[in-house]
């Protein structure tokens, strides 16, 4: 921040968020620049509607339930679905992978404190016998998906302030994993500020705001403001595949979601799962309003979330979100600029601070607010949104906690069913339980296989065939 500063410090007077500025008298000029560029990225105008419609009156609000029903989904073939429709939308997609219309897209600008891991979450070592870390996985995948295909894919992976620099380098230090470093884009996603519980500005420090990423939803934005949409659209690149990084499984593109996305004309598509269980943590596909809406499983009231489809036997909202969408790139331009922004939600947190002698508050209990968007609030906008069946064992199990569901043990396990599963299916004999975990730890790199049916590829040209045992690792030729 360079010029004369009394207009931004004078804006924030005047929107009553003055204290921000407390100390700036005392702070010398390096800090004094600190503050200033962090309050010139402040929308005092959003800050000010956020805080009348999310803060002042109380307690968050309670999510709108009214007329709620479970949201209809494509299902597998395997329970229902129809197999003609699944080999029309498989081919769709692999001719718009050959088309090169499609980019693989991260969102990993989260602050991981659940798995308590210190450092970008994508850098986390995952695979059971090499450590391989969850960026290398989604990066052959990736980087393998463009081999088949004959188009090398473009990916783009969001990173926040916090881990920015320390992902890039990552990338750096390990050669792009054999990407090429042309195709392979970060940017860093938007930030908000916190606000105390009558709406002020919070600072974490005298010379500094509490400010925190957006959320996942901020991703439309930052994909805008990157210029990411531009350089999608001169490349002829039409579909985002969107998914989380903490999910080493994910078919990173999977070309009949894809298909499926495509042939309906959808804006926006999304993988479901059945719930494993009525209190799983993951979003439900629902209709609301006639529109397709996810709701989060903390705003759905256990009663509902625990209801019996008479029908089924199973439960009437089993229709799980695992964070796994596709995108139209012109519909994210449409979100990030136009009048049908995402809304806000609020999250009550402890948040360090300063008391008004500058001295450090950390806090025991909440103190203030926190703003986050979440990217499947974009689906009530989308056109024709479609809602497609996958198996977990395919698409999903992700390392959140430290211990216990869903963490790096539960994680390893699932992969090595995986593995056990597409050798089996290629004929091999691997020895399991009676949950299809293996007897040996095993491990098949995302350039031998990244799915079913290139693995199955990869193992009919294997001659001798290897010994199923432990430690055995699958390679391809490194990049
Ligand atoms: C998310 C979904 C949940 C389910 C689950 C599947 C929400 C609110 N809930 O739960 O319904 O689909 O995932 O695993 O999304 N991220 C950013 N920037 C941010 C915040 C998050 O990039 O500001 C990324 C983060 O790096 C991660 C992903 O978004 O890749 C999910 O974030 P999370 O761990 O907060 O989501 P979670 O587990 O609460």
């Amino acid at each position: 921040m360079t010029g004369d500063p009394t207009g931004l410090i004078d804006s924030f007077r005047r929107a009553g968020q003055g204290q921000v500025f407390a100390f700036y008298d005392q702070l010398l000029p390096d800090a004094r620049a600190r503050l200033l560029s962090e309050a010139a990225e402040i929308d005092l105008g959003e800050v000010d509607r956020l805080v009348r419609t999310l803060v002042a009156g109380g307690e968050a609000r309670a999510v709108d339930l009214e007329g709620l029903a479970p949201a209809p989904y494509e299902h597998l073939p395997s329970r229902g679905g129809d197999p003609r429709s699944w080999s029309e939308a498989k081919a769709a997609g692999e001719a718009a992978l050959r088309a090169g219309r499609v980019a693989a897209f991260t969102v990993a600008g989260g602050q991981g404190t659940r798995l308590g891991y210190d450092g970008p979450k994508g850098t986390f070592p995952v695979t059971p016998v090499r450590h391989r870390p969850l960026f290398q996985v989604f990066a052959w995948k990736i980087l393998a998906a463009g081999r088949r295909y004959g188009r090398p894919l473009h990916w783009f992976i969001m990173t926040s302030h916090g881990n920015h620099s320390e992902t890039e380098a990552f990338f750096g230090e390990n050669g792009h994993f054999g990407l090429d470093r042309a195709r392979v884009h970060f940017f860093r996603q938007g930030r908000m500020p916190a606000v105390d519980f009558s709406g002020k500005i919070l600072l974490q420090t005298r010379d500094s705001l509490a400010l925190s990423p957006d959320g996942h939803g901020g991703s439309l934005r930052a994909l805008d403001r990157s210029g990411a949409l531009d350089l999608l659209a001169g490349e002829g690149i039409d579909t985002l595949s969107y998914f989380q990084v903490d999910n080493p499984l994910v078919r990173c593109v999977d070309p009949a979601f894809i298909g499926w996305h495509l042939v309906r004309g959808s804006e926006m598509s999304s993988k479901s799962v059945s719930k494993a269980y009525p209190e799983e943590k993951l979003g439900h596909f629902c209709i609301r309003k006639g529109n397709v809406v996810v709701i989060e499983y903390s705003d759905l009231p256990l009663g509902l979330q625990r209801e019996k489809d008479p029908s089924t036997g199973g439960l009437r909202y089993e229709a799980g979100s695992i964070a796994i969408h596709a995108i139209d790139r012109e519909f994210v331009r449409r979100m990030a600029r136009g009048a049908d922004g995402l809304p806000f939600h609020r999250a009550d947190k402890k948040i360090a601070t300063v008391d008004a002698a500058g001295g450090e508050v950390r806090p025991e209990k909440a103190n203030g607010v926190k703003f986050e968007l979440f990217v499947f609030d974009a689906l009530p906008f989308a056109r024709n949104p479609v809602v497609v069946e996958t198996s977990r064992a395919d698409d999903f199990s992700p390392v959140k906690n430290a211990e216990g569901v869903d963490s790096p043990a539960t994680c390893r396990a699932d992969q090595l069913r995986q593995f056990a599963r597409w050798l089996r299916s290629a004929g091999a004999s691997v020895p399991t339980d009676a949950s299809g975990l293996p007897a040996a730890s095993l491990e098949v790199s995302p350039l031998f296989g990244y799915d079913e049916d290139s693995f199955a590829e990869s193992w009919s040209r294997l001659d001798p065939k290897p010994a199923i045992a432990e430690g055995l690792c699958l390679e391809a030729p490194t990049p």
